[in-house]
């Protein structure tokens, strides 16, 4: 029977998915609009006072084509935070004008593949900490997609003892070192979460990176033999003057 392997969990995410309903926005007065833009503002503030106290970060995002418009990316210490912030936004009057679509719930995961250099457990370290608590980077585009590892026959992740997994997840880290400072990558786990087994969050600045990577890890054997993918949701990285200036009509 092949081993689990130990997991380092850090924030919750949620990633909150929602359309615009153009008609609705359209036909609401310049004040009723305004008021809700205003309003949201008090969130984005909050949201942003809540990053620089280190205390969960997030991020808002324009989708690219019709699966939505709009990615509320929520990072939290803990569940009940999640809520929190989610009911607010759902009381928001922005809300009204929003119909949910989709949202994916995991936490942020790494893997304890390597042996404990020199018997020093890597949760203690401050760099993992800090990974495991993320400040998401607010570069210019996302790519969001929740994935699994395939239990089919003799293609399964599952029975595969661990030091494999641990083997074929270095040959990934691999081609994914290549993209150092194009791509910045945030791995949540989501087994027991939601429908998939992680969430995989990408940054760059230049948009046709993301395609790379993804591409190019197609090829590497986890992927390869191993890699199932759920929706694809990718777009651009919105500050409160560029969701402002997107809304207005
Ligand atoms: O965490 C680490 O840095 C150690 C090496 C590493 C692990 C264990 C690593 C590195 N990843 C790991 C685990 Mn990854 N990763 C993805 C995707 O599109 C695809 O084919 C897959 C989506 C990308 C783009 C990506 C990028 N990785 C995982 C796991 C969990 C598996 C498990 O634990 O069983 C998944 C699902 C996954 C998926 N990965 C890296 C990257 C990049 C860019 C790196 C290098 C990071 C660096 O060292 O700078």
């Amino acid at each position: 029977m092949a081993e689990a392997v130990e997991t380092m969990d850090g924030w919750y995410v949620l990633h909150d998915l929602r359309k615009v309903d153009w008609t609705k926005w359209n036909k609401a007065s310049v004040e009723e609009r305004n008021a809700a833009l205003k309003q949201f503002k008090e969130h984005y503030l909050a949201w942003d006072e809540n990053e620089k106290k280190e205390e969960g970060s997030f991020g808002i995002f324009h989708i690219v084509g019709q699966k939505a418009d709009l990615m509320f990316t929520l990072l939290r210490p803990t569940l009940e935070e999640i809520l929190d912030a989610e009911t607010a936004l759902n009381k928001s009057a922005l809300a009204e004008f929003l119909i949910p679509t989709d949202s994916y719930m995991s936490v942020v995961e790494l893997s304890k593949y390597r042996p404990d250099q020199d018997g020093i457990d890597p949760e203690t370290l401050p760099e993992t900490q800090k990974r495991l608590k993320p400040i998401l980077e607010k570069w210019e585009y996302v790519s969001f997609y929740p994935m699994s590892r395939k239990r089919e026959g003799e293609d399964n992740w599952y029975t595969l003892e661990k030091s494999k997994r641990g083997k074929l997840l270095y040959e990934h880290s691999i081609t994914g070192r290549k993209y150092t400072g194009e791509v910045k990558q945030i791995i949540t786990g989501s087994t027991g979460f939601d429908e998939w087994e992680w969430g995989v969050t990408l940054f760059a600045h230049d948009y046709l990176q993301l395609k790379k990577i993804v591409y190019e890890m197609r090829y590497d054997t986890a992927t390869a033999r191993y890699g199932l993918f759920g929706d694809f949701y990718t777009g651009k990285t919105l500050t409160f003057e560029t969701l402002e200036e997107m809304m207005h009509v």
